[in-house]
């Protein structure tokens, strides 16, 4: 079992992440303390917990340490995480927040702030409730932290996105930008001069943590570990390399820094994350809960290995060195992995939020090129049965109004209700008419047995 072999006492603060869950410490605070035990210094995190102070109740007490546990088919290795220093309720503390981001010491902020974290609208465009209500978004914590950094003559922040969506940084950065006019317009300039928001694909499957788990995790710790994490043994940081200032040297756990990202995050939305949601819709139909008995289903294997290697894969733009087929038989392999009981509830929340980049972009591509995509559509299919809400509660900031629309269009209207060009989704779906009446089918097939 390996401790951390750096003295955490003497490392400044050089990292605020915001969204503090099991993914940031099985992935980023993981290459972080890579870095600090290759003898990278001053890059320690201040973790911020968004909504909900369970993270910071765990890790408090134990000093912001933690294990990690690397699980699969024929092994076990476990390892204590050090990379975390501080935790901070942003709720209790919003002040907290942005000086933490505003200190001299922070470089770096990084997100995991799911999908629906970037409050955007299926147009893009960042919801104008978040600029006129009252609550405190990301954009609050980062745009006030600006003003202090200028005020200070301090320089900008890198900020890198690492959650699934496409063009991340991108997206990152037009969402501040479209805040900052709304809101600080005096700041937009130092923004635009100032800061960095690389593009990156992040990648670890990482099941939440059952209370279960944390009574098998032997503790390492002199005390129950609450904050314990468990993951597989594969894990994969590609960082576009445009950083405003100083950044920690990732590559020490093996993070590859490159020009540009936008191969390796479109294969892996559409084949890993397309796979994981097929497998979740199809598979909680078929009365299953978790990904290794998903891909083992007969009834269900065919399409997910359909959808990625027919249907997704030629939309990929691969770059030299990338090899689709070994890329898919590896998922295949990750997805079997037992040891990890990863939900497939947990992968069904948020859909109106995933879909996009997983299925309705590559739809887009495909539809535009004349070829079908059955698997796809059957996966969609699914998607929709799942949101009428009838039998489950749907974790979904739009549950509400997809619920809605089943009431008043059904099994019959509800495609074009989503997909259609004045539907909820309009601006995102790449379906076409033959594509929409071919769905249509398919829901009804779905909800008539
Ligand atoms: C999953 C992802 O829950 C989900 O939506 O598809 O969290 C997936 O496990 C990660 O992106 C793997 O890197």
């Amino acid at each position: 079992m390996q401790r951390p072999s750096y003295d955490r006492d003497a490392q400044r603060r050089g990292i605020v992440h915001l969204g503090l869950g099991a993914f940031h410490r099985a992935h980023q605070a993981a290459y972080t303390d890579q870095a600090m035990a290759a003898g990278d210094r001053d890059w320690a995190i201040t973790g911020v917990s968004l909504r909900s102070p369970h993270v910071h109740d765990a890790l408090a007490p134990q000093d912001g340490l933690y294990t990690l546990t690397e699980r699969d088919q024929s092994a076990q290795r476990m390892r204590v995480i050090g990379a975390i220093r501080d935790v901070l309720v942003a709720p209790h503390d919003p002040g907290a927040v942005v000086a933490a981001i505003a200190a001299r010491d922070t470089h770096v902020v990084t997100l995991t702030v799911t999908e629906k974290g970037y409050c955007r609208r299926p147009d893009g465009t960042v919801d104008p409730a978040v600029v006129n209500g009252r609550a405190r978004t990301i954009y609050h914590y980062l745009c006030d932290a600006f003003a202090a950094r200028r005020a200070a003559g301090l320089p900008g922040l890198t900020l890198v996105s690492c959650d699934n969506l496409t063009a991340n940084g991108p997206v990152l950065h037009r969402a501040i930008s479209e805040f900052l006019d709304a809101t600080m317009p005096e700041l937009r300039a130092w923004f635009e001069a100032e800061c960095a928001c690389p593009s990156t694909m992040v990648d670890r499957i990482v099941p939440a943590v059952t209370a279960s788990d944390l009574d098998r995790v032997p503790s390492r710790l002199e005390m129950r570990d609450e904050a314990a994490v468990i993951t597989e043994p594969f894990h994969q940081w590609v960082i576009e390399d445009r950083f405003a200032g100083p950044r920690p040297r990732w590559e020490a756990g093996g993070a590859q820094f490159v020009a540009d990202v936008s191969s390796y995050e479109t294969a892996k939305l559409r084949l890993l994350n397309g796979a994981h949601s097929a497998l979740a819709y199809l598979g909680l139909a078929r009365g299953l809960s978790f990904v290794h008995e998903a891909v083992a289903d007969p009834a269900i294997r065919p399409l997910v290995e359909r959808l990625m290697r027919i249907e997704a894969a030629p939309t990929i733009d691969a770059t030299a060195g990338q090899d689709l087929p070994a890329y898919i038989d590896a998922l295949l392999h990750r997805f079997a992995n037992p040891a990890l009981a990863h939900r497939l509830d947990q992968i069904a929340t948020d859909g109106s939020q995933k879909i996009g980049p997983r299925w309705l972009e590559p739809l887009a591509i495909a539809c535009a090129r004349g070829m079908a995509s059955p698997a796809t559509l059957q996966a969609l299919a699914a998607w929709l049965v799942f949101v009428r809400g009838n039998s489950h509660t749907v974790a979904d900031p739009l549950a509400d109004r997809l619920s809605g629309l089943w009431n008043e269009h059904g099994a019959n209207g509800i495609v074009d209700a989503v997909f259609g060009d004045a539907g909820l989704l309009p601006a995102t779906s790449g379906l076409d008419g033959p594509s929409r009446r071919e769905l249509t089918r398919m829901v009804h097939e779905r909800t008539s047995t």
